[in-house]
């Protein structure tokens, strides 16, 4: 059980970033590029084992087989892994009725033999879908039926080696509405629901996460999933989890009510988990920035320990080495807590303080 403390989030972050400033001042930055960035028994994943969440990181496969440096800091700080992209509906099956599991399929393996706990990632989105799907007219009880057999597949496919999946991923604009997509516009709104049974048909042991960005604190849109949550529960949905991405950056902040939100969303019944945490900054850095970074990835780690039911704690990547933020906000990045070189930056030495506080 985790013990909850009287200590304040201020308290907390100013503790974190004393204990980390220092140390980044001595890291030398050459030998740190080849030293882990904790020392094993201050492995991230020993800390949050003690706090009792799992600590995770999306991955990259191609990274993973090619990189050994990565691939350690995976084995050595974290306890749970996401593919980044490689269970996402284009890249398992390229082409109609052939199936790609093969990627996957070596992250869940490498998963297992680390003890690693796996965020499956994700069944139902917008985004990421493949051209036959999207292109070809089908009508709307074939898209269901595509739905259905791709839900029940996938699931199927990897039954007893998901810890969560999200099941749906960002159907909800900002301002609470549904978001026009393919699935919402051929099915209706049924289809979370029908994609959450299926899911539950095909692995009953799986928790099912709804997913999201955006809905870190109370607002419209978090609105918008607590009363989505509030009716799949009364239709018997089979629905466990509320994910939190946590795209975050250091010019916007942190919303303050985030733990307000998770609070609503566990007394409903469900697990909370944040799933893709980063951090991201208009370039270039400069220490108010990297201070701030630092206090992000803290908010959302205390708002996680401090919540009764909040389960895991993922960053979206680790390593500016691989950040897909560059490449999508233009003059940003910087939005993971350790540099391309693998060295620690402030943020890291913070969720490390949070952990072992929340561990004793
Ligand atoms: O990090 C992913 C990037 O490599 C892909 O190109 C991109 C495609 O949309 O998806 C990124 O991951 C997203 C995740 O699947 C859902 N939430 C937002 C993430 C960042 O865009």
């Amino acid at each position: 059980m985790r013990v909850h403390k009287a200590w304040s989030a201020a308290a907390l972050a100013s503790l974190a970033l004393l204990a980390g400033s220092p140390a980044v001042a001595a890291e030398d930055p050459a030998a740190a590029a080849v030293k882990p960035a904790s020392p094993r028994e201050q492995s991230l994943r020993v800390l949050a084992d003690r706090a009792g969440v799992r600590i995770g990181t999306a991955v990259d496969t191609t990274a993973l087989a090619a990189d050994a440096p990565y691939r350690e800091t995976i084995e050595r700080e974290f306890s749970s892994v996401t593919p980044e992209n490689v269970m996402k509906w284009q890249l398992v099956e390229p082409q109609q009725g052939v199936y790609d599991w093969a990627a996957a399929d070596r992250l869940v393996d490498f998963a297992r033999a680390n003890g690693q706990t796996v965020r499956g990632h994700t069944l139902v989105w917008h985004s990421q879908n493949p051209d036959w799907l999207t292109e070809d007219a089908f009508t709307p009880a074939q898209l269901r039926a595509l739905l259905r057999k791709h839900v029940i597949d996938q699931v199927t496919h990897f039954k007893g080696r998901i810890w969560h999946w999200d099941v749906a991923n960002e159907i909800f604009n900002d301002d609470g509405t549904w978001r026009d997509t393919i699935w919402l516009r051929n099915l209706g709104k049924g289809y979370v629901a029908d994609a959450f049974r299926w899911a539950r048909q095909a692995d009953p042991q799986a928790k099912l996460f709804l997913n999201d960005y955006n809905n870190e604190g109370v607002n419209a849109k978090s609105d918008a999933y607590y009363r989505l949550v509030r009716e799949l529960k009364a239709q018997r949905v089979p629905v466990d989890g509320y994910g939190i991405q946590g795209h975050l950056a250091v010019q916007y902040g942190v919303p303050g009510d985030t733990l307000a939100n998770l609070r609503r969303f566990e007394a409903l019944g469900l697990q909370t988990a944040f799933t893709e945490v980063d951090v991201r900054m208009p370039l270039p850095a400069d220490p108010i920035k990297v201070q701030a970074q630092a206090q992000g990835f803290t908010a959302l780690l205390q708002a996680c320990l401090l919540a009764r039911r909040c389960v895991s704690y993922t960053l979206w990547g680790f390593t500016d080495r691989y950040s897909w933020v560059p490449d999508v906000f233009d003059g940003e990045g910087s939005a993971t807590p350790l540099d391309a070189d693998l060295v620690p930056k402030p943020a890291w030495f913070a969720m490390r303080d949070t952990l072992t506080l929340a561990g004793r």
